[in-house]
C-alpha cells in the first residue's frame, strides 16, 4: 500500500529534478508540486484509495499532480521521474547541497567539466579546475572546497541528513509492522541513536517466517534496487541510493539483535568487555555462558543490561564516552524526554512570511497536544521579507487576546524570534522590546564571521535583558549548512551567568544546539534550555520529540530544562532575567 508520506517522496524528487531541468527554483511548475506535497502531506484520507478527480478536488492538488499521484499509485514509479533522474543521476543532485552551487552552476559544471559527482568535483578543484568557468574564482573554488568537507559529503562515503532518513525508516517500520508474521520491528544504528547523519537504515525484525518478511520488504515501493537478498539479512537501496538494511531475528534473540545492531561499535566493544570480566560472552544473539551453554539473557535489551550489572542505557547515550561506567554506578544522567515538555516558546504562523498555518490552526494544534503554554514569535522587523511591524505586532496581540478567551487551559505568549545583528544588537527598541512576554534571539545571517566575532555578538545579544533564549545557535541546516564558528563555552558560560536559555531547536534539518556542543556544557554550571519546535506549521509539534532526542544525545537533564517547568515557574525564571 503506497502512503501519503511515500507520495510526499516521490513529488519531492520530482520537485529537485524540475529545480535542475528548470534551472530556478521560482519556476512555475515547481511552486506548483511544492503546494501539491503540502497538501498531500496533510491530507486527512490516503491518497492512493482516491480517484485522479477526487485529487483534483483537493485544494493544492492540480490535474497534473493528480494524474502523477495516480499514475505511482498504479505502476510503482512516475515516468517524468525517471526521465529526469537519468538526466540528473543521485551523484550529480548531491552537488546541490553544496551552498553557492546553484542548478545552473551544477549543469555548467558537468556540460563544461565533466564534473558530475562530488569525487569529481574533488579533483576538478585539486586540478584547479574550477576557476576557469564564468563567475568563478579562487576565492568561491577555496569556498566550494571547504564546504565539501564540512558538510562531510564524500561520494560513496556520503551520509545523509537524518530529516531525509527518519521519515523513510518509519514508514518501513511502520509497514513491517502491520505485518503478520512479525512481532517486533526497529531501527537500530546512528538512526537509534539519533546522530545528525547518517550512513545507512538498519532495521531489526523479529519474526518466525523470515523469508515472507523479506519478500514484503523488497516489494515495497520505495525499494529501487535489491542489492543483497536472504532469508537474514537483506539489503536494498532507495531512488536516492540510500541504503536499507533489513535482518529478521527469532522472537526470543530480538533484544541481543538491537542492542548489537544499535550499536555504536565502540559501546559494543565495551560491553562484550565487561561480559568477559564476568566470563560472559555477548554478541548479536544473545548473553551466553561459554561454559554451560546457558543463554543468560538475550530477549530485551534491559534484561541485558541488568545482567552485565547495568541499568537501562538510552540509545542516544550509546557512544562509548562514560555511560556504561555510569550505568555501573547508577549514575545516569536524568534524561529529559518529551513528555516533560509542557509547553513551546518557539512558534511561527502565517503572521510571519514563511509561517504556512494560520494562528488559529497553530493554537489550536498546541491546545490539541496537551501544551500548557507556547510562545508566537514571529520574525522581528529586521528579517526584511519575513518579519513583523510594530503595527503588525499591535493586530497579533488583538488575535492573541481572543484565542487566550478561546482557550483559557493554554497560556498563550507574546514572543518574537529576533535577529543578531553583526555587533550583536537586535530588532525594535528597548522599550518595545519590554512589550513582549518572550524574546528568542536567533543566528539567521553573517554565518561567515570569524569565531571571535561570532562569540562577541551572540553574547552581546545574552546580554539584553529582553532576550530569554538564544535560537539555532549554530544556524546549521544538516547536510546543507555547516555551523558558524563560535565559542559554544564562552556563550554558555554568559547564558548561565545571564540567565539566558539555550534553545534546542527539534527541526530535524537543525537540531541546533548540536549534541557535541551540548555535552561541552555538561561540565557548565547552571546552563538553561529551551526545546522548541521553531513550527511554521501545525503538524510540527512533533519537533518536540526531536528536540528531547538531540537533548538527551547531549545528555542534558530534565532539571536543566525550562519548558519542563510549570508555567508560573517558567515566568520567574524569565522575569528574573528582566529585573
Ligand atoms: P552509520 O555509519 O551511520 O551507519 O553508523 P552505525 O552505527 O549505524 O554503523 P553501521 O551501520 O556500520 O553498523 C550498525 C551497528 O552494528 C553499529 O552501530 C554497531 C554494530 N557493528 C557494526 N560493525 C561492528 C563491528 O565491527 N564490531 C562491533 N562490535 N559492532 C559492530
Ligand atoms: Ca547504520
Ligand atoms: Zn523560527
Amino acid at each position: 500500500m503506497i502512503r501519503n508520506a511515500d507520495i510526499a517522496r516521490i513529488l519531492q524528487e520530482l520537485v529537485d529534478l524540475l529545480i535542475m531541468a528548470e534551472g530556478s527554483k521560482q519556476a512555475f511548475r515547481v511552486r506548483a508540486y511544492e503546494k501539491a506535497i503540502s497538501a498531500v502531506e496533510t491530507l486527512p484520507a490516503e491518497a492512493a484509495d482516491m480517484s485522479a478527480s477526487e485529487l483534483e478536488k483537493v485544494p493544492g492538488i492540480g490535474k497534473s499532480t493528480a494524474s502523477k499521484i495516480r499514475e505511482y499509485v498504479d505502476t510503482g514509479s512516475v515516468s517524468r521521474v525517471v526521465e529526469l533522474r537519468k538526466r540528473f543521476p543521485a551523484e550529480m543532485m548531491e552537488l546541490t547541497r553544496i551552498p553557492g552551487l546553484g542548478p545552473k552552476t551544477v549543469v555548467m559544471l558537468r556540460d563544461q567539466l565533466g564534473v558530475a559527482s562530488v569525487d569529481q568535483l574533488r579533483q576538478a578543484i585539486a586540478d584547479d579546475a574550477l576557476q576557469s568557468l564564468p563567475g568563478m574564482g579562487e576565492k568561491s573554488q577555496q569556498k566550494i572546497a571547504t564546504a565539501i568537507e564540512r558538510l562531510g559529503l564524500h561520494g560513496k562515503d556520503r551520509r545523509t541528513p537524518i530529516a531525509d532518513a527518519l521519515p523513510i525508516a518509519e514508514m518501513v517500520v511502520d509497514a513491517l509492522g502491520t505485518l503478520e508474521a512479525v512481532r517486533r520491528v526497529q531501527y537500530c544504528g546512528s538512526l537509534r541513536r539519533f546522530r545528525a547523519t547518517i550512513a545507512d537504515i538498519d532495521i531489526v525484525v523479529a519474526s518466525n517466517s523470515p523469508r515472507q518478511v523479506m519478500v514484503e520488504f523488497v516489494a515495497m515501493p520505495l525499494v529501487e534496487e535489491v542489492i543483497g537478498q536472504g532469508d537474514t539479512k537483506t539489503s536494498v537501496l532507495t531512488a536516492t541510493g540510500l541504503q536499507i538494511d533489513v535482518r529478521v531475528v527469532k522472537p526470543s534473540q530480538f533484544g541481543a539483535a538491537i542492542l548489537y545492531f544499535t550499536g555504536s561499535k565502540q559501546h559494543n566493544i565495551e560491553l562484550r568487555q565487561r561480559a568477559i570480566e564476568r566470563g560472559l560472552l555477548l554478541n548479536e544473539y544473545g548473553l551466553e555462558d561459554p561454559e554451560t551453554g546457558k543463554v543468560e539473557a538475550s530477549r530485551t535489551e534491559t534484561a541485558i543490561y541488568k545482567r552485565l550489572g547495568l541499568d537501562f542505557i538510552s540509545p542516544e547515550l550509546r557512544e562509548g564516552i562514560g555511560e556504561i561506567a555510569a550505568a555501573g554506578s547508577a549514575s545516569l544522567p536524568d534524561l529529559v524526554a518529551a513528555e516533560d515538555l509542557r509547553g513551546d516558546l518557539h512558534v511561527h504562523s502565517t503572521w510571519s512570511g514563511d509561517g504556512r498555518s494560520p494562528l488559529d490552526d497553530m493554537v489550536r494544534a498546541a491546545a490539541g497536544q496537551g501544551l500548557e503554554y507556547i510562545a508566537m514569535t514571529e520574525h522581528g522587523e529586521d528579517l526584511a521579507i519575513n518579519g513583523l511591524s510594530r503595527e503588525q505586532i499591535a493586530a497579533e496581540r488583538r488575535e492573541l487576546e481572543r484565542l487566550r478567551a478561546e482557550y483559557p487551559q493554554l497560556q498563550i505568549l507574546s514572543g518574537s524570534e529576533l535577529n543578531i545583528s553583526p555587533e550583536g544588537g537586535v530588532d525594535y527598541d528597548p522599550d518595545f522590546l519590554a512589550s513582549f512576554d518572550w524574546c528568542v534571539a536567533s543566528v539567521h545571517t553573517y554565518f561567515d564571521l570569524d569565531e571571535a566575532r561570532q562569540t562577541d555578538r551572540i553574547i552581546k545579544a545574552i546580554q539584553n535583558p529582553a532576550v530569554s533564549a538564544i535560537g539555532h545557535f549554530t544556524g546549521r541546516r544538516i547536510g546543507h549548512r555547516p555551523g558558524i564558528e563560535v565559542n559554544a563555552r564562552a556563550v554558555f558560560e554568559a547564558a548561565a551567568d545571564t540567565g539566558t536559555a539555550m534553545e534546542i531547536n527539534g527541526h530535524l534539518h537543525r537540531l541546533d544546539v548540536p549534541a557535541d556542543q551540548l555535552l561541552l556544557a555538561r561540565d557548565i554550571p547552571g546552563v538553561k534550555f529551551v526545546i522548541s519546535t521553531d513550527s511554521h506549521h501545525t503538524t510540527e509539534f512533533r519537533n518536540l520529540h526531536w528536540g528531547a532526542h538531540n537533548a538527551r544525545r547531549g545528555w542534558v537533564e530534565r532539571s536543566s530544562v525550562i519548558n519542563t517547568m510549570p508555567f508560573a515557574e517558567l515566568m520567574s525564571f524569565v522575569n528574573a532575567k528582566r529585573t
